[in-house]
């Protein structure tokens, strides 16, 4: 029987795939294995021969919507590391309070989303804390045209909204630790972490190589990926050219700034400056921007070292 099917994990030559009758276990089929090794990742839709007892064999791979790769600049860079494939979204979480949100943080998660071209959304739990916190999200990330759902755990809100959200996409929840990104996957789900956990420790334990993306069905609709972390694919190898435009609030100012190859940073005449003295968005933006770009603007000897700061 010919199917397709999600690639949820692997472990070796074995591919753990989500296809509508069960779950099977797959390997790739003999002139796939010729190609490079990452030909099949997490996320990627395959054509599978299903034989008996749950097994399979992959015979093709779909075209990927999208690459989620250990180097940013994956376009430009035949060595860039795919490590999932087909993410729709990612999906940045801060919470009101304990911890409070790091602007600097989400802006680096965004700009890793952009530069991967993955649409980001952000999301606000535990609005039960303090609910003011929406609206000064709301007040620095609406200019670059994010939208900020609100949520809370504790005294339910906003999880319907989160589950359409999630429902018939494959998402990458993202976020500090402690935020609530369980806590709101279970309260969709109470299988999921559940489920993570058998997966992360029947195909990944033990491995010493850098853990790969996991893949999860949600019971609501949609899928969840479970990457080591979007700090681990970091702002390497993101060029510092194009960082400005990964802010989308100054794009419309880029083209105005008195030098072609103006940085944003000193330079007189600087159109994205000058709108954020005037307020047009949150001059804080710019702050992050400049951070990153001293980051990722550094000789490529160097990078290797300053990545997932
Ligand atoms: N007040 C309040 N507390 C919440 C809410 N959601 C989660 N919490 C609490 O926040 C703490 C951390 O939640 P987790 O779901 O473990 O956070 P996490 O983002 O998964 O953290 P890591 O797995 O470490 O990345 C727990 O004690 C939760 O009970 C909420 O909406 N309101
Ligand atoms: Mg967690
Ligand atoms: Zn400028």
């Amino acid at each position: 029987m010919i199917t397709t099917g999600v690639v949820l994990a692997r472990a070796g030559s074995a591919y753990r795939v989500h296809t509508d009758g069960g779950e099977v276990v797959a390997t790739l089929r003999g002139k796939l294995k010729h190609r490079d090794d990452d030909r099949v990742v997490a996320g990627d839709v395959v054509e599978l021969e299903v034989h008996a007892a749950g097994r399979a064999t992959i015979c093709g791979v779909r075209p990927r919507r999208s690459v989620l790769a250990r180097r940013a600049a994956a376009e430009r860079s035949p060595r860039a590391q795919p490590i999932a494939a087909n993410v729709d979204q990612v999906v940045v979480v801060a919470s009101a309070r304990s911890p409070e949100p790091s602007p600097r943080l989400l802006d680096r998660f965004l700009v890793i989303a952009a530069a991967n071209r993955i649409p980001a959304v952000l999301v606000l739990n535990k609005i039960d804390l303090d609910r003011s916190v929406l609206d000064s999200l709301r007040g620095r990330y609406g200019p670059a045209g994010y939208q900020v759902l609100g949520t809370s755990v504790k005294q339910p809100e906003g999880l319907a909204a989160l589950r359409d959200l999630l429902r018939g996409r494959e998402s990458v929840l993202t976020g500090q630790s402690g935020v609530g990104k369980s806590s709101l996957l279970n309260a969709l789900d109470p299988g999921l972490n559940l489920r993570i956990g058998e997966i992360s420790q029947k195909w990944d334990a033990g491995k010493h190589t850098t853990r790969a993306a996991l893949v999860v069905p949600v019971a609501t609709g949609g899928y969840v990926v479970d990457t080591p972390g979007l700090r681990e694919v970091g702002t390497w190898g993101i060029d510092p050219e194009r960082l400005g435009a990964y802010f989308a609030e100054f794009r419309p100012f880029l083209d105005q700034c008195r030098f072609d190859n103006c940085r944003h940073l000193a330079e007189p005449g600087c159109g994205v400056r000058q709108a954020a003295e005037r307020g047009v968005f949150d001059p804080d933006r710019l702050v992050s921007y400049q951070r990153i770009y001293e980051e990722v603007n550094v000789p490529s000897w160097s990078s290797g070292r300053r990545r997932g700061r």
